[in-house]
């Protein structure tokens, strides 16, 4: 049985390469969902039916355990899926909740009702349907009062990113930076809520300044896979392959996602 991990497109390999190194004898199965990325423009129903396709195909590769990297699926689509459609012997877990239990200084799965926390401003960057599912406030809310959120939809950046043009991804996430600090002037915290921003981090740093700490969340999401893990090891995989699959052209596909990870990456057709 190996993990799987589902992203709209070769972002979510960014978490992928964080959950490699954090477990490094897990086989995992990467789904791409090339052919209909983004997903940061579509509607929430459109977002929930891909992502549910999606997921069935990574049960037929017998991953009962489906990480969503991509953070607009888990904004858009996950509490759906948990709510009215996963069957109870399966498992789907978002980005979300590790960041935000990193943010608000609690152990996994701590439910205890919200309380107090140190952090009262946060900037929340992520694509446009991210930020308008509100997601990412709805579960700071159930740990966290008093936390005032401002959210900036990042257009453009993630095409940026992908066609490998560095100077307009960062004059982009540089403008994004000062339309939100126009609005809050000084946030504590940061938060990269899409699986591309990582690949910016630094810009994202430079532009917010040295007193604002930068949540990014490959490694978060990592240490909280591998803390679930111990919880329930019938779920952790073993003995095969990682292996990667993409709904898009697998050639073009690999090479963005080599250029993209800046190491070797295989895509075959889904
Ligand atoms: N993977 C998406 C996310 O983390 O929000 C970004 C790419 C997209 O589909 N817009």
């Amino acid at each position: 049985m190996a993990v799987g991990v589902f992203d709209s497109g070769i972002g979510g390999l960014t978490v992928l390469d964080a959950l490699q190194k954090r477990l490094p004898t897990t086989p995992f199965v990467y789904f791409g969902d090339n052919a209909h990325a983004p997903y940061g423009v579509r509607t929430h129903d459109d977002i929930f039916n891909l992502t549910c396709a999606a997921v069935e195909r990574l049960w037929a590769e017998g991953c009962d355990l489906v990480i969503l990297a991509c953070n607009t699926a888990s904004a858009a689509a996950l509490k759906r899926m948990q709510e009215t459609w996963l069957p109870p012997e399966k498992r789907v877990l978002g980005v979300f909740v590790p960041l935000i239990e990193a943010l608000t200084e609690r152990q996994w799965g701590d439910n205890s009702p919200p309380r107090e926390v140190s952090v009262k401003h946060v900037a929340l960057f992520a694509t446009p349907a991210t930020v308008a599912s509100r997601a990412f406030q709805r579960e700071l809310a159930f740990r966290a009062i008093g936390v005032d959120v401002e959210a900036q939809p990042c257009g453009g950046v993630v095409d940026a990113i992908e066609q490998g043009d560095e100077i307009l991804a960062e004059a982009l996430v540089r403008s994004h930076v000062e339309a939100l600090k126009r609005r809050m002037p000084h946030p504590q915290a940061a938060v990269l809520g899409c699986t591309h921003y990582p690949l910016m981090e630094k810009t994202f740093a430079e532009a917010l300044g040295p007193e604002v700490k930068v949540y990014s969340q490959a490694n978060l999401v990592a240490e909280s896979l591998a803390d679930y893990l111990t919880r329930r090891p019938e779920m952790l995989g073993q003995g095969t392959q990682s292996k990667f699959i993409t709904t898009g052209d697998a050639a073009s596909v690999s090479n963005k996602a080599t250029q993209f990870l800046r190491k070797k990456v295989v895509f075959e057709a889904a």
